[in-house]
C-alpha cells in the first residue's frame, strides 16, 4: 500500500545497488570465499601481508570517514517531487518554474551547530536546503527555518560559528549555544539581536522537520525574457502548519531520542505520510528596491508579509527516503550560487560571500573537483564541457579535444544560444561606485524588527523567548557579557530586558555597552544612526500561534497509557476517532509483545514505560478496563501524565479511568478532557487541534 503512492525513481537512482541474491565479492570484483578468517600460517599462525582479500576490505574501512560539514553537519534528508502550479512566466524564466511542470528534488534539514552524532532537539536554526534536478540543471536553494540571519557580512561568519561551536580548550558544550564565547560574541554584535530573538523562541525547537517554514532569508532576484529582474524571497510553508515544542521537553527528548527529527522525517515518509510544503514568493520589483524603512539587501531583516504578500507557486511532497545515507545524504553538496536560468542573487553581501564558501567546502569535504560526479549531485540533464581529470572523475570523456574553441570537435560542446537554448545570464546590472570595505547605513538600524518580531508573539510565546534568553545567559558565567547583552534586549525591548534582567538578578542598563558600541562603530562610525520609521507594529504571520480552526490531527502522535485487562472498546472507539483525523494512536503499556484485552482477545504492542517518555507524543488518552489499577500504581505513567500536563498537552481519561486523577498532580483545565463517548472524543479531537494548552502556564504559574 505505502509503496503505491510512492512516486517513481529519477535518473539518480540507477547508481543504487542490490546485494540481494549476489555473491560477495572484493571491490575489483574478485568472488570471496571467506569473509571470516585472515589467511595464516597454519590456523594459529601469523597473518600474511599477501592477504590482499584483508587488505582491500581494511584499507577501505579506515577511510570510511569524510569530513564532516563544519556547520550543518547533523542532517537528514529525502526525496521528492516539486510542482509548479503559478503562472509566473512574466517575472522569470526558470523552466522548472513553468506552471505544471514537475522536477525531483532533494531536501536536507539540519541544524547549525552539533557535530554530525548530535541531538535533534538542540535550540538552533534548522537548515532547509533543497536541490532540485531540472532541466536545465540543478538548482539548490539552500535557506533556514529562520528568515533573517545573525551578520550582514560574510567576513564575520568564521567567527560566528567559532563562537557558538564548543569552546576550543575543552570542546564543550555540544550542540548548544548556552555558553560564554557565543554570547561574548552576540553581545557585542548588535546586528545580531532580530534573529537572536528568533533563536531564543521556539522555532529553533521543532517539533518536527516536517511542521517548519523556510526561507531563502536572502533577497535574489528573478530575472525574465527581456532580461527584467524583480527581488524575491522564497518561502516554504509546510500543510501541517507550524509547530514545535518546550524547552523542557526538548531537553529531555534528547536523552530519549536524540533522533527524535531524523526519525520523525523517516517514519512518516516510510509510512506513506509524504510532508508538504507550499513555496510562495514575495516579489518586489526593482524599482521598489530602496521604498522600505529598511534595506531589501540586509540579510538581518525580513519582509513583512503586511508589506509584500506572500504568493504561493508551487509544493513540494518529499516521498521516498534515500537508500544510503552516506551516499546520498552525506554526500549532498548544496551551493546557493548554482543557479539556473531566471534566477539571479543580488547583491546582499552575505550571499555573495556564500557563493565562494560551499563549492569550495564541497571540494575539501568530498576529496576534489568531481563531487558533480557522485550520483547525488549529478543533474539530470547531463553535463557536457572541457574539463578534465581531477580526484575520482567517474565520467569517462570521450575523444581528443577537451578545449573551446575548437575545429576538431565541430565546436562541440556549444554555447547554448548557438544552439538556440537560453542558456545561463546574469543580470546585466549596472553598477557604478567605488570599491571599498565599507558598510550601507541603511544597515545600521538593528532594533526595530527584533522588536517587531517580539511583539508579534503570542504572550506564551514571548514568555518562552523570555525563559531561553534566561536559560543562556544563566549558563555564561561571566557577569559583564550578561549586562552587555541585557543592553542589547534593552535597545530591543524594555520589559523583555527587564524580565531576563530579573532572572539573571541584574539591572538592565539602559545604554548599549561601550564596548558593544565600539564594535557597531567599526562598521557605521556614526552609530547608532537615527532608524527610520517602520511601516508596521505588529505582523501575525510571525507568530506560530494556531488561528482557531487552522489546526490539524494530522501525523500527531496520540499515546495511548495502558496495560493487560484494558477495554478493547474503550481502546478502539477513540482509536477510530483519531485516525480518521489523521493522527497516530500508539498503545503504550507495561511490556512489548501481546496486550491482554479485558474482552479476551490480545494485540501486538512495541511500545513500552520502559522505551518511551510523554515527551515523545503529543496527546495522552486513558482507556478504561483492568488496567486502571494497574496504572494507579505504575510511577512511569503518573509521570507520563504529570510531564503531559506541565508540557500543556491534552490528556483524555474513559470515565472509568477519571479516578487516576487524584493519584496525579493534574489540575482540572480545557485540556483535561473528561465525559461520556461522543463528547469526550470530540472535546478531545478539538484541543489536540489547537496542538498545545499554552494558556495553562498561566494558570499554573508553571513553565512548560
Ligand atoms: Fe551556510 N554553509 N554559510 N548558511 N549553510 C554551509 O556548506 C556559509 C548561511 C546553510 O544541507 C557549509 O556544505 C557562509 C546562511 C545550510 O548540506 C559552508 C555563510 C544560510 C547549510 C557554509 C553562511 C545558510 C549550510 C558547510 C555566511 C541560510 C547546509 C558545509 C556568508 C540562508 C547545507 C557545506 C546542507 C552549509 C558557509 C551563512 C544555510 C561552510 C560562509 C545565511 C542550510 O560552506
Amino acid at each position: 500500500m505505502k509503496n503505491e503512492k510512492r512516486i517513481q525513481r529519477n535518473e539518480v537512482d540507477q547508481y543504487v545497488i542490490d546485494n540481494s541474491q549476489k555473491t560477495m565479492t572484493t571491490n575489483d570484483g574478485v568472488p570471496v570465499q571467506d569473509n571470516n578468517n585472515m589467511l595464516k600460517v597454519g590456523n594459529r599462525g601469523p597473518a600474511l601481508q599477501q592477504d590482499h582479500i584483508y587488505l582491500d576490505k581494511l584499507m577501505h574501512f579506515d577511510r570510511e570517514r569524510i569530513p564532516e560539514r563544519v556547520v550543518h553537519a547533523r542532517g537528514s534528508a529525502a526525496h521528492g517531487i516539486f510542482e509548479a502550479t503559478a503562472d509566473i512566466s512574466e517575472f522569470t524564466t526558470a523552466d522548472f518554474l513553468k506552471k505544471g511542470k514537475k522536477t525531483p528534488v532533494f531536501t536536507r534539514f539540519s541544524t547549525v551547530a552539533g557535530f554530525k552524532g548530535s541531538t535533534d532537539l538542540a535550540r538552533d536554526v534548522r537548515g532547509f536546503s533543497v536541490k532540485f534536478y531540472t532541466e536545465e540543471g540543478n538548482y539548490d536553494l539552500v535557506g533556514n527555518n529562520i528568515p533573517v540571519f545573525f551578520i550582514q557580512d560574510a567576513m564575520n561568519f568564521p567567527d560566528l560559528v567559532h563562537a557558538v561551536k564548543p569552546e576550543p580548550n575543552n570542546e564543550m558544550p555540544q550542540a548548544a549555544s548556552a555558553h560564554n564565547t557565543f554570547w561574548d560574541f552576540i553581545s557585542l554584535m548588535p546586528e545580531s539581536a532580530h534573529m537572536s530573538l528568533w533563536v531564543m523562541s521556539d522555532r529553533a525547537i521543532p517539533r518536527s522537520l516536517r511542521m517548519m517554514e523556510g526561507f531563502g532569508v536572502h533577497t535574489f532576484k528573478f530575472i525574465n525574457q527581456e532580461g527584467k529582474a524583480t527581488f524575491v524571497k522564497f518561502h516554504w510553508k509546510p500543510r501541517l502548519g507550524v509547530r514545535a515544542v518546550s524547552w523542557n521537553e526538548a531537553q529531555k527528548i534528547s536523552g530519549f531520542d536524540s533522533d527524535f527529527h531524523r526519525r520523525d522525517l523517516w517514519e512518516a515518509i516510510d509510512g506513506g505520510d509524504f510532508p508538504q510544503w507550499d513555496l510562495g514568493v514575495q516579489l518586489i520589483p526593482e524599482a521598489d528596491e530602496m521604498k522600505f524603512s529598511f534595506d531589501i539587501l540586509d540579510p538581518t531583516k525580513l519582509i513583512p508579509e503586511e508589506l509584500v504578500p506572500v504568493r504561493i507557486i508551487g509544493t513540494m511532497t518529499l516521498n521516498r527516503n534515500p537508500e544510503n545515507f552516506f551516499a546520498e545524504t552525506e554526500q549532498a553538496a548544496f551551493d546557493p550560487g548554482r543557479l539556473v536560468p531566471g534566477i539571479d542573487v543580488s547583491d546582499d553581501p552575505l550571499l555573495q560571500g556564500r557563493i565562494f564558501s560551499y563549492m569550495d567546502t564541497q571540494n575539501y569535504r568530498l576529496g576534489g573537483p568531481n563531487f558533480h560526479e557522485l550520483p547525488i549531485n549529478r543533474p539530470i540533464n547531463g553535463k557536457y564541457n572541457n574539463q578534465k581529470d581531477g580526484f575520482s572523475r567517474f565520467d569517462i570523456p570521450k575523444g581528443a579535444v577537451s578545449y573551446f574553441p575548437n575545429s576538431k570537435a565541430e565546436g562541440c560542446p556549444f554555447h547554448a544560444k548557438l544552439k538556440g537554448e537560453g542558456g545561463y545570464q546574469s543580470h546585466a546590472q549596472k553598477i557604478d561606485a567605488a570599491k571599498v570595505r565599507a558598510r550601507a547605513d541603511s544597515f545600521a538600524d538593528h532594533f526595530t524588527q527584533a522588536r517587531l518580531f517580539f511583539n508579534s508573539q503570542s504572550p506564551e510565546e514571548q514568555e518562552h523567548i523570555v525563559q531561553a534568553f534566561s536559560f543562556e545567559l544563566s549558563k555564561v558565567d561571566d557577569v559583564d557579557i550578561r549586562r552587555r547583552e541585557l543592553a542589547i534586549l534593552y535597545q530591543v525591548e524594555k520589559g523583555l530586558a527587564e524580565q531576563v534582567g530579573h532572572n539573571l538578578g541584574l539591572t538592565p542598563p539602559k545604554e548599549l555597552d561601550p564596548l558593544t558600541l565600539q564594535f557597531a562603530r567599526q562598521n557605521h562610525p556614526q552609530y547608532p544612526i537615527q532608524p527610520k520609521k517602520p511601516e508596521i507594529q505588529k505582523s501575525d504571520a510571525l507568530s506560530m500561534q494556531i488561528k482557531p480552526g487552522e489546526g490539524t490531527l494530522q501525523t500527531l502522535k496520540i499515546a495511548f497509557l495502558l496495560d493487560d485487562g484494558v477495554s478493547k472498546a474503550s481502546v478502539d472507539t477513540m482509536r477510530d476517532a483519531l485516525e480518521k483525523e489523521g493522527a497516530k494512536a500508539v498503545l503504550i503499556g507495561s511490556h512489548v509483545g501481546k496486550l491482554k484485552f479485558l474482552e479476551g482477545d490480545t494485540e501486538d504492542i512495541q511500545h513500552t514505560f520502559l522505551t518511551d517518555a510523554s515527551v515523545l507524543y503529543d496527546a495522552f488518552y486513558t482507556p478504561e478496563g483492568d488496567s486502571v489499577a494497574k496504572l494507579a500504581a505504575n510511577p512511569d505513567y503518573l509521570q507520563c501524565i504529570n510531564e503531559g500536563f506541565r508540557h500543556c498537552k491534552a490528556l483524555a481519561f474513559a470515565p472509568g479511568a477519571e479516578s487516576l486523577l487524584k493519584h496525579t498532580l493534574v489540575k482540572e483545565d480545557k485540556g483535561v478532557i473528561l465525559g461520556s463517548k461522543k463528547k469526550l472524543i470530540d472535546d478531545f479531537i478539538n484541543v489536540v487541534k489547537g496542538y498545545r494548552v499554552w494558556e495553562r502556564e498561566k494558570s499554573r504559574k508553571v513553565q512548560a
